[in-house]
C-alpha cells in the first residue's frame, strides 16, 4: 500500500536500549512508513538525551532508520520533549530530520495543526513547570554539557528518580493538560486542531468553542500514546485522520 499523502504523528517512544522490544516496533513502523509525506515525532522520542555525544547502537540505529525513509523521500521532524530537550541540531541532521518548535502550526491536507509535545499545557503541576523552565534555559544547558558523560547520566538517573517519586504522589488531574491552557493555545494559534503527546492518555477530544475559530465552533485535541505496550501513530491523509495502535 503507498503512503503517498500521508502525514504521520508518533510521540512518547521512550526508546531505551534496555527496550529492545519498542525499539523493533519502531523499526518496523519506519520500514513500513516509506514514501510517506511526513514523519512528525512530538517528544520523548528517547527515555533520556544527555547529549549528542552520546552515540550508542541504539542512536545510530534509530538515526540510520529515519535516514533511509528521509531517502523515500519522507520528511522528517522531531520536536522536543521533557525527557530529550537537548537532542541536537548534530543529531537531527545525523537522522536526516529537522527539529521543530514547540508549537509548530503546520498545514496538512487544507487543515492548519498545531503541534505539542504536551507537558507545557500541565500547568497544574507547579513544581514540574518550575523545574521545566530551569532545564529549558540556555544557562543551564551549557552548564549541563559541559560536564562529562559519566556525570550527566547520574544527574539524567537521580532525576527521572525523583520526578518518578514525585508523580506518585500527584493527584491524576494534576498530571494532565490544564483546559484553560488548550482553549488558550487554540485562540493564540487560530488552530481547530491540535495534537500532542506527553500525558500518555491516548484520545480524540472533540470541544465545543464559545467562541468560534476560523467561523468554526469546534476544536478537536487529538492525544498521542506511548508506546510501553503498543505502538501509537496518528495518519493524516485527504479522506482525514485515524489514530492508530499495533502490538509490539
Ligand atoms: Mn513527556
Amino acid at each position: 500500500m503507498s503512503n503517498v499523502g500521508k502525514t504521520l504523528f508518533i510521540s512518547d517512544l521512550h526508546l531505551d536500549a534496555d527496550n529492545e522490544a519498542i525499539t523493533k516496533c519502531f523499526l518496523n513502523y519506519v520500514a513500513g512508513a516509506h514514501g510517506c509525506d511526513a514523519l512528525y515525532i512530538l517528544g520523548d522520542f528517547f527515555e533520556v538525551w544527555v547529549g549528542d555525544d552520546d552515540r550508542s547502537i541504539l542512536t545510530d540505529t534509530v538515526a540510520n532508520a529515519l535516514s533511509s525513509l528521509a531517502a523515500s523521500g519522507s520528511k522528517i521532524y522531531i520536536m522536543h520533549g521533557n525527557r530529550d530537550f537537548l537532542l541536537g541540531a548534530s543529531y537531527a541532521q545525523h537522522c536526516s530530520a529537522q527539529l521543530i518548535e514547540d508549537p509548530t502550526v503546520i498545514e496538512c491536507h487544507g487543515q492548519k495543526l498545531a503541534l505539542m509535545h504536551g507537558d507545557s499545557l500541565c500547568t497544574r503541576d507547579i513544581e514540574y513547570m518550575k523545574f521545566r523552565k530551569m532545564v529549558r534555559s540556555e544557562r543551564w544547558q551549557n552548564e549541563f554539557l559541559e560536564r562529562s558523560l559519566v556525570e550527566r547520566h547520574m544527574i539524567a538517573q537521580q532525576t527521572r528518580q525523583q520526578s518518578k517519586e514525585q508523580s506518585s504522589h500527584k493527584a491524576s488531574d494534576i498530571m494532565d493538560v490544564t483546559p484553560q491552557e488548550v482553549l488558550d493555545l487554540l485562540h493564540r494559534e487560530q488552530v481547530n486542531i491540535l495534537i500532542h503527546g506527553h500525558t500518555h492518555r491516548p484520545s480524540v477530544h472533540k470541544m465545543r468553542l464559545q467562541e468560534p475559530i476560523n467561523g468554526r465552533d469546534e476544536a478537536i485535541r487529538i492525544v498521542l500514546g506511548s508506546w510501553d505496550c503498543k505502538g501509537w501513530a496518528l495518519e493524516f491523509s485527504s479522506t482525514g485522520y485515524e489514530l492508530k495502535h499495533f502490538p509490539h
